[in-house]
């Protein structure tokens, strides 16, 4: 749906101060970044500052520990399956290597392993590559321009993103590996967005202090996905997709290793068991939960499962309190709530305004910030842009891009968004959009270490069901960053661990039996089931109808 009546009317403020801002930009005069004190007093404005959106987990591993309602209604559920209804003997397939999820870390991952002589199953949900990885926009940061920027620098912006508060051995690893991805990606034929004279182009993201963001113009995640997913399939005598295939149980076995796990066909709705030497979790996030109501750029799969089935095995969950609202989602055309609009646009200069196309806040305050700052300008101050339904924005205004680089820069540098705008008759090299923060990221997840270890041995994880890289808090591209960092360090270490550690033994889901006595031992009383796999958006109305649907079919 274009642009409404009203709509344009307030489009003509945006008009109205753009030469103005186009003048002050062209001086270098930005609008000043906020201070320390400042930052604190906007993010009480951000919904991780709401008490009220948490509650203590009651069972597990990190009990007491006070997350979204949201998780912990996923984490406080009882398996899927009776485990006293699986037979265990009855093996469907078996690996080296199983790795659960099938985006960008499970991918890596599981290249890393096959090249480490493994051989390796991936299950995914859904098809192999839908995952919030394909959906990945504006880039993956590295310090790969060596005379003007670092890994140590690298690693100060990240720990400043975070709070301080990043697991600093993590972020180590993940800043010194970064160069080396970057040649990784490159040398299977990632196409990163380049000078005519072969150098990669980089630009800044939200609290970086350099230009390291590499991108593919602003569909990074999916030249990634495309690729590394298209190496699998060269490689498919020693990797095996299994898709539509949702794990909903890690198994164990005598020794306490993970040797396994159960999964759940989607089409046939069979439970089938894949033995595996050792497994790596890489189920990716959880957007789907909707937490605090809020709309996601997350993919439809995007149900917290990893968290799930870690947690149930016995891995401590850790930053989960925190979770990242991107600052830009779509927030009209209506049909395209919730989906990213990149970072990036601000990087080449759009301004953020209100309706009275006043600039109130730096493009590239950290996100935590930025997005505290759009929901107090919204609902504190009342200058939002009101959508025709009732919701409120704020004006991203992409067309001062193409007045600052040239004509045709929009569409060159975002023809991902150019091209979903224009569907909807709207130009956005002569429109701008309207956003507001959508839940974008899991910034904790499974305790884990830079081996890409857990608590549980034979259990190794990769990417966003992981917490601990990125503290509080995570700055652009360095997600894209994480999985391929972790996915090839998972995968090389589960090679080596299915070839040196591992300990066959009798397989079990005693973990599940002992979860669901502690459930009721601490008085949880649910008909909740998880992982929940897919999210549900029945109509309330139509829900009331569902008389027979609760819980029948595997998939209610
Ligand atoms: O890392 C991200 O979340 C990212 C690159 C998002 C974006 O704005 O494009």
């Amino acid at each position: 749906m274009p642009y409404t009546e009203e709509l344009k009317r307030l489009l003509k403020v945006v008009e109205k101060t753009r030469p103005e801002r186009l003048a002050r930009k062209k001086k270098g005069e930005e609008f000043p970044l906020m201070s320390l004190e400042e930052r604190a007093e906007v993010l009480k404005h951000h919904p991780d500052y709401k008490e009220e959106g948490r509650r203590e987990i009651k069972v597990g591993p990190s009990k007491g520990y006070r997350v979204a309602h949201e998780i912990v209604d996923m984490l406080e559920a009882r398996s899927r399956v009776d485990p006293d209804a699986v037979d265990l003997s009855h093996i469907y397939a078996e690996t080296d290597v199983l790795v659960i999820g099938g985006g960008g870390a499970g991918t890596a991952a599981a290249l890393l392993a096959q090249e480490h002589g493994a051989k390796a199953i991936i299950a995914t949900k859904l098809r192999h590559g839908d995952a919030n990885t394909m959906m990945a926009e504006g880039g993956i940061q590295a310090a790969s321009k060596r005379w003007k920027d670092s890994p140590y620098i690298h690693y100060l912006d990240v720990m400043g993103g975070g709070h301080f508060t990043n697991v600093p051995q993590l972020v180590h690893t993940l800043v010194t590996q970064a160069p080396d991805v970057i040649s990784w990606l490159e040398s299977l034929g990632v196409t990163l967005s380049k000078y005519p004279d072969g150098k990669l182009k980089t630009m800044h993201g939200g609290g970086t202090s350099r230009k390291r963001m590499h991108y593919a113009a602003d569909i990074t995640g999916s030249e990634i996905m495309r690729t590394i997913r298209d190496e699998v399939r060269n490689r498919s005598q020693d990797i095996t997709v299994m898709e539509f295939s949702s794990a909903v149980e890690l198994i164990l076995n005598e020794h306490g290793h993970c040797a396994g796990a159960l999964l759940y066909n989607m089409e046939t709705e069979e439970y089938l068991i894949v033995k595996a030497k050792v497994v790596i979790l890489a189920t990716g996030g959880s957007g789907r939960l909707h937490i605090q109501g809020f709309m996601t750029t997350n993919h439809y799969g995007a149900t917290a499962d990893g968290l799930v089935l870690g947690y149930r095995a016995g891995v401590k969950v850790v930053f989960l309190h925190t979770v990242q609202y991107h600052p830009t989602g779509v927030v009209f055309p209506e049909q395209m709530e919730g989906i990213l609009i990149t970072e990036k646009f601000r990087g080449a200069g759009a301004n953020i305004l209100n309706i009275e196309g006043e600039q109130f806040v730096n493009e590239r305050e950290p996100r935590d910030v930025e997005a505290a700052a759009f929901i107090r300008e919204c609902l504190v101050m009342s200058k939002g842009v009101p959508t025709p339904t009732g919701k409120l924005g704020v004006w991203l205004d992409s067309p001062i891009i193409d007045l600052l680089s040239g004509e045709g820069t929009v569409q060159r540098e975002f023809p991902g968004k150019f091209i979903l705008y224009k569907r909807h008759g709207i130009d956005i090299s002569k429109e701008p959009m309207l956003v507001y923060p959508t839940l974008h990221y899991q910034n904790g997840g499974l305790e884990y270490n830079t081996e890409g270890e857990t608590s549980v041995p034979g259990l190794f994880i990769a990417g966003e069901v992981s917490g601990g890289v990125h503290g509080e808090n995570r700055l652009m591209g360095n997600s894209l960053l994480d999985i391929l960092v972790f996915g090839r360090i998972a995968g090389k270490n589960a090679a080596i661990y299915a070839k040196e550690k591992t300990k066959e033994g009798k397989l079990n889901l005693d973990h599940v039996r002992a979860y669901h006595k502690e459930l009721e031992d601490e008085g949880v009383v649910t008909d909740r089931v998880a992982p929940m796999l897919l999210p549900d958006y029945t109509d309330p109305e139509v829900r009331k109808r569902q008389l027979t649907a609760h819980y029948v079919g595997t998939l209610r």
